[in-house]
C-alpha cells in the first residue's frame, strides 16, 4: 500500500519521487557560484506568520546551534542572505530572552575561508568547561560539494550577545577520511563527555543506501579521530542530516545535559532522512563500552518510524536548557508551494515553535509540547465546555482572530461500540494512506471528529484537524489527520496538499482525547493526545485569511462527542527588534 510498502523500492526511484512530491525543497545541494535567485524587492505578506520565527526576508532552514549562555537563549539557522531559494547559505544570528521575543543580528558565520569558501552548513554549539561556547559546523570547500567540519568561538565572551565568531586557522579539524563519502558528510551534533574524558560527536553519512552515523573522538576539542564503527547505521535509509543523539529522563522531572551517558535514562536518535524528508527517531540505549547506540527492543528503525512530527518539519535540532532544566527541539518547515512562489513572496521557511521533549510515561515515545513561554503570547480568550456535537453538527468558535490562534481543546464520547473494523489489509504505518481516504467529510462511527481551522465560512478553503477511531481485533486504533487537500482555491492542480497523519498511541479508558493547534496564517501546527502524535501542515488560503478566516469544532461520527472543554486564544505578535 503506497508509501508503508516504499523500502522495497529501489533508492534511486524512491528517491526521484521524494523529489517530485516535496516541491520547493533543494534536496540536491547544488554547489551554485552565482545567485541563485535576485533578492527580494517586494516581499509579500501574505502567508506570512504572526507568531513563528522568520526573518524580514528570504530563504531560510535547519535551525543550527541552539544553546542557552548567560541568560540568553542563541538561535541560528541556515540563511540565503541573497534570495528566497537555498543557496549562499550563512548563518544567520537571533537572540532571545524568553525563546519568544528575538533581536535579529549580523549573520555569524559566513563563507570567508578556503575550509568554507562553498557554504556554512548546519552545526551545533557544546558549552566546553569553564563556560566557553564552540560551535562545529560543515564548511563546503569545493565545487564538487566535499564536506570537511570546522569549528568557531566567540569573539568576545563578555559580549552577552557573542555577536562575533572567530574560524581559527586550524581549521578544518575533520576531513573525510578515505572509507568515508566526503560528499555525505555532515551536520556535527553537540558533543558529549565520554567516561575516559573524551568528547565524542556524531555526523551524518552514508554508504550506498545505508545511512550512518559516524563517531568522532577528541581529547581537546581539535584534535578528532574516527571511532572505526559507526554510533549507529541502518541499511538502505539512504543518506542521514542532522543527527541528534541525546539522553531522556526516565521517570524524572528534569531533564539532561547531552553529556549525561549513565542513570535511569534513555537516549534518542534521530535522523533527518534526506530520501524523505522527515525526522525519525528511536529510543534506545547508548552502551559506553562499545560506543554503541542500541535501538529498544520493538523500536521500528527507518522509515517505518517514530517521527518528531509527521508533518512538514525537517532537520530539527535541541538542546538542553540549564536554566529550566529541560530539552528543547526547533524543526524548520519548509514552504509547501513551488520555488516560483517563493521567488515571488520574497520569503521561504518557518522555524516551528519550540517544543519541549520528554519521555512518555510508557516508556516507548517521546511527548512534544509547545514551550510555555509561548503562553505569554496569549490575547483575547473565548471558552465552551460541555457541548455536545451530533453527527453532522459544527459549532464556529467566534470572538478570536481565527488566522493567528491558539485553540486547546478535549472531546469525550460515550462509547466505542460504534468505532469502524480496522481493516486487516490497510497498512500499520500508512496513517497517511487511510487520512486520504478518510478526510473529514466521510461519516464514520467514532469520529471523524477536531477542529477545523482556516476556513470561510462556507468551507471553500479549510484545513481540519481530526481523530477517527477504529476497532481492531483487540483494541482501537486512533488516526489523526491534518488535511491541507481543501486548504486553497489557489492553483489546485498539482500542488502537494497531502493529509498528514499519524496513529496516536493513546489509552481511551477515560473515553477522551485532546488537541491543541497553533494556527499562524499559514502554519497549522498540531498536538494530539498532550503530544504523542505532532502534525504541521502549511497552507496557503486565499479567502480564509486575516479577519475572513474562521475555527469550527465539528463531528461527522454517528457516536455523539462532547466538547468537554475548549478555550482559543488570539495570538499577540511577539517583539522582533532591528526590524
Ligand atoms: N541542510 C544543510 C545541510 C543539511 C541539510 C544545508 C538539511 O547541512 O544536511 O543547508 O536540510
Amino acid at each position: 500500500m503506497g508509501f508503508g510498502k516504499s523500502q522495497l523500492w529501489p533508492l534511486p526511484v524512491f528517491l526521484m519521487c521524494c523529489l517530485i512530491l516535496n516541491h520547493g525543497v533543494e534536496a540536491l545541494h547544488k554547489v551554485y557560484e552565482n545567485l541563485q535567485s535576485a533578492s527580494a524587492v517586494n516581499v509579500k505578506d501574505l502567508h506570512r506568520t504572526g507568531y513563528h520565527f522568520q526573518p524580514l526576508k528570504h530563504w531560510i532552514n535547519d535551525p543550527n546551534g541552539p544553546m542557552y549562555f548567560n541568560g540568553i537563549y542563541h538561535l541560528f539557522y541556515q540563511y540565503n542572505p541573497k534570495g528566497a531559494v537555498w543557496g549562499n547559505i550563512v548563518w544567520a544570528h537571533s537572540v532571545s530572552k524568553d525563546l519568544i521575543n528575538w533581536e535579529r543580528l549580523e549573520p555569524a558565520i559566513f563563507p570567508s575561508k578556503s575550509f568554507d569558501k562553498y557554504g556554512c552548513w548546519s552545526g551545533s554549539a557544546t558549552i566546553l568547561p569553564g563556560n566557553k561556547p564552540v560551535i562545529l559546523y560543515s564548511g563546503i570547500i569545493d565545487k564538487n560539494n566535499t564536506q570537511v567540519q570546522n569549528y568557531a568561538v566567540p569573539a568576545n565572551l563578555s559580549d552577552p550577545y557573542l555577536q562575533e565568531w572567530i574560524k581559527p586557522d586550524d581549521n578544518p579539524l575533520i576531513v573525510a577520511d578515505k572509507s568515508v563519502n566526503k560528499t555525505a558528510f555532515r551536520d556535527p551534533t553537540t558533543a558529549w563527555l565520554g567516561k575516559d574524558g573524551e568528547w565524542r560527536i556524531t555526523l551524518g553519512s552514508r554508504h550506498k543506501d545505508k545511512g550512518i552515523s559516524l563517531l568522532y573522538k577528541s581529547k581537546d576539542f581539535i584534535n578528532w579521530t574516527r571511532v572505526k564503527k559507526p554510533l549507529h547505521s541502518v541499511d538502505g535509509t539512504g543518506n542521514w542530516e542532522c543527527p541528534d543523539f541525546f539522553p531522556v529522563s526516565v521517570q524524572g522531572t528534569k531533564e539532561l545535559d547531552t553529556s549525561v551517558i549513565e542513570g535511569n535514562i534513555k537516549h534518542v536518535m534521530k535522523i533527518s532522512l534526506d530520501a524523505t524528508r522527515y525526522d525519525y527517531y528511536t529510543l534506545g540505549k547508548y552502551n559506553t563500552k562499545k560506543d554503541k547506540y542500541i535501538p529498544d527492543k520493538g523500536m521500528v528503525d527507518g522509515w517505518n518510524g517514530l517521527r518528531y512530527d509527521r508533518g512538514n518539519f525537517y532537520a530539527s535540532k535541541s538542546f538542553f536548557d540549564p536554566a529550566k532544566n529541560r530539552r528543547i527541539l526547533w524543526g524548520w518547515a519548509n514552504e509547501s508551494d513551488y520555488v516560483h512562489d517563493d521567488v515571488k513572496k520574497g520569503w521561504a521557511g518557518v522555524q516551528l515553535i519550540p517544543r519541549t521533549i520528554v519521555l512518555d510515561p510508557n516508556g516507548k515515545q517521546l511527548l512534544l509540547w509547545p514551550v510555555e513561554e509561548l503562553e505569554t503570547l496569549r490575547g483575547k480568550k473565548v471558552e465552551l465546555t460541555n457541548k455536545k456535537l451530533e453527527k453532522g453538527e459544527q459549532v464556529e468558535i467566534n470572538g478570536v482572530s481565527a488566522a493567528q490562534a491558539d485553540v486547546e481543546v478535549t472531546f469525550s464520547f460515550g462509547s466505542l461500540d460504534k468505532a469502524e473494523p480496522f481493516h486487516s489489509s490497510w497498512d500499520r504505518y500508512d496513517a497517511q494512506k487511510l487520512c486520504s481516504h478518510k478526510g473529514s467529510t466521510v461519516h464514520g462511527g467514532v469520529g471523524p471528529f477536531g477542529l477545523i481551522t482556516l476556513a470561510t465560512e462556507k468551507l471553500e478553503e479549510f484545513t481540519p484537524v481530526f481523530f477517527r477511531i477504529f476497532k481492531d481485533q483487540d483494541k482501537h486504533v486512533v488516526l489523526m489527520c491534518s488535511d491541507a487537500s481543501r486548504s486553497s482555491l489557489a492553483d489546485k492542480k498539482g500542488t502537494y496538499r497531502p493529509s498528514f497523519a499519524g496513529f496516536v498511541d493513546v489509552d481511551l479508558t477515560d473515553k477522551k482525547l485532546s488537541l491543541r493547534s497553533l494556527i499562524d496564517h499559514s502554519v497549522v501546527e498540531s498536538f494530539g493526545a498532550n503530544g504523542k502524535v505532532c502534525i504541521t501542515s502549511r497552507v496557503y488560503p486565499t479567502l480564509a485569511t486575516y479577519n475572513n478566516a474562521h475555527l469550527y469544532a465539528f463531528n461527522n461520527g454517528t457516536e455523539a462527542v462532547k466538547i468537554e472543554s475548549l478555550t482559543a486564544w488570539s495570538m499577540n505578535k511577539p517583539q522582533v527588534m532591528n526590524q
